[in-house]
């Protein structure tokens, strides 16, 4: 299996809760490294923008809401095909559905407030990378 790269955010109400260390172990222990990391606050465009594929849906006012309420980090992982093994140690969208020692079993909130966000494939985690990192913020 290829080493391959994913884009990583830890949510609001993960950052709120002083979890940016406590997630970043579970992924590095799960065995992705991270490359490149930053702390920022959204802004409603940043958010409205990298949230556009669900603007139909119905939560993506709230979702948007959400994710501009504090502070996040994204951040890039590498590792071993890591957009399945981020998505792995993630769990499931919603925490009531999640395996157990996944990080949103373990920390999630709820549905909405499930702590990080994780790349659903190879291509979309290229274009999420590029959103928030220039090519010389990303250190392999
Ligand atoms: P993500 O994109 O954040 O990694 O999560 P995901 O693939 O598991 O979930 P997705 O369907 O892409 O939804 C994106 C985020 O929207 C919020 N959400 N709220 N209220 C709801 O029913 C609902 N459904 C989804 C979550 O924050 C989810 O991670
Ligand atoms: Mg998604």
């Amino acid at each position: 299996m290829a080493v391959t790269r994913t884009f990583s955010i830890i949510k609001p109400d993960a950052t709120r809760r002083n979890l940016t260390g406590a997630v970043t172990k579970a992924l590095e222990d799960a065995g992705l490294r991270v490359v490149a990391s930053k702390r920022i606050h959204m802004t409603n465009e940043q958010a409205g923008g990298f949230y556009a594929v669900h603007k139909e849906r119905p939560f993506y006012n709230d979702l948007c809401a959400f994710m501009t309420s504090g502070p996040v980090v994204v951040q890039v992982l590498e590792g071993e095909d890591a957009v399945k093994l981020n998505r792995d140690v993630m769990g499931a969208t919603n925490p009531a559905d999640a395996a157990e020692g996944t990080i949103r079993k373990l920390f999630a909130e709820s549905i909405e407030a499930n702590s990080v966000h994780g790349s659903d494939s190879d291509e979309n985690a290229a274009i999420e990378i590029a959103f928030f990192f220039k090519p010389e913020e990303i250190v392999g």
